[in-house]
């Protein structure tokens, strides 16, 4: 067995464990023997961390040295070789699915006040948090077992260098290390003792630790957010995150496409990606036909492409939709817009359900 297939598992069995409330100075780091304790970038970071904080026990600086680089990250953040092309079809059957829709149901009779709650604080629909917080972490099932500390050390300094956008990524999680240093201290809890993503997600809704200080709701009023085991913070925080990027109470997420667009005019259509940029009438003379309901639509839209793998390799053909500004404010959550018509669909299934 692995160091780290151990530690995994170590950790899965000790998910998000109970901690009391602390004060910082009684959470103090006991070990200084991580991987981090000689590494000089890393404890320069704390220690400005330190410094601009006025923290005089050296709390950056004293966990820095805890942090254990994890290869496993690493390894996950590499980008894959280019080599077999996208395929939604394949994307969509992995979450759009029997046992994903019915612990979605499950999910929602759980939590009906709550999502009840946030429909009416933030104006953004059950159907849409049950969707995210079931693509996330299939409602709570799989929120990652990497100790959040360790990932984001990893991923702070030493981001694999053949990602195209190494630095600014690296930058990225240097910003999340200290967003979580600066969290654990605010809540007394050890920055050793978070569990989430190799990337650093934490939670039901996989926050990233700057977001959980943004966006995070107490909602159900216990004096503090947990997006590890409360449904009714989770609910709350990821319905505020979508407001604060824009949802649009009521607005459709995206219209079928009749696609007729010649070669040029379809790379036209899809410079822009997924940034809402066309008006529905200038959509359909470049060839992307709308149905009467896209062609009435008050705002801007994107042309969204679905490939389906290959077509000279059986693929199907390839797929498109047009989105809107709500269909662009899923992806602020995850800027992939297979997982924006993957949460959309699967909260909708689930949604037809429960409304049966
Ligand atoms: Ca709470």
């Amino acid at each position: 067995m692995t160091r780290w297939l151990m530690g995994a598992l170590l950790a899965a069995c000790m998910i998000t464990p109970g901690w009391a409330q602390g004060t910082p100075s009684k959470v103090r780091a006991t070990e200084s023997t991580g991987a981090f304790a000689q590494h000089a970038p890393a404890l320069a970071f704390a220690r400005a961390l330190d410094e601009r904080e006025g923290w005089s026990d050296e709390w950056a600086q004293r966990w820095m040295r805890t942090a254990e680089f994890n290869p496993q990250v690493v390894r996950l953040m590499t980008p894959a070789p280019s080599g077999s092309p996208r395929n939604w079809a394949v994307y969509r059957g992995r979450f759009i699915e029997p046992r994903r829709i019915q612990a979605g149901l499950q999910f929602w009779r759980d939590n009906e006040a709550w999502l009840q709650r946030a429909e009416t604080a933030f104006g953004v629909p059950a159907w849409l948090i049950v969707g995210i917080i079931g693509v996330e972490t299939l409602y709570g099932q799989h929120m990652g077992s990497f100790r959040v500390l360790d990932a984001l050390s990893t991923l702070a300094f030493h981001f694999p260098p053949e990602h195209p956008r190494a630095q600014a990524r690296s930058d990225f999680f240097t910003g999340e290390l200290e967003a979580l240093l600066r969290k654990s201290r605010e809540a007394g809890v050890p920055p050793t003792q978070w569990r989430g993503s190799f990337a650093g997600a934490i939670g039901l809704p996989q926050f990233m630790p700057s977001n959980w200080s943004l966006y995070g709701v107490d909602f159900d009023g216990d004096g503090r957010v947990d997006l590890s085991r409360s449904a009714a913070d989770s609910i709350g925080s990821v319905a505020r995150y979508m407001q604060a990027f824009g949802w649009q109470t009521g607005m459709p997420t995206h219209f079928p496409i009749q696609m007729q667009a010649t070669h040029d005019a379809l790379q036209t259509l899809l410079a822009p990606s997924i940034l809402p940029t066309f008006t529905p009438e200038a959509m359909n003379t470049l060839g992307a036909r709308l149905n009467a309901q896209g062609l009435t639509h008050p705002g801007l839209l994107a042309l969204v492409e679905l490939p389906n793998g290959d077509p000279a390799r059986g693929g199907q053909p390839t797929e498109f939709v047009a989105g809107t500004t709500n269909f662009y404010a899923i992806t602020r959550y995850n800027q992939s817009s297979f997982y924006a018509l993957a949460v959309i669909e699967l909260g909708q299934a689930v949604e037809a359900v429960w409304k049966r």
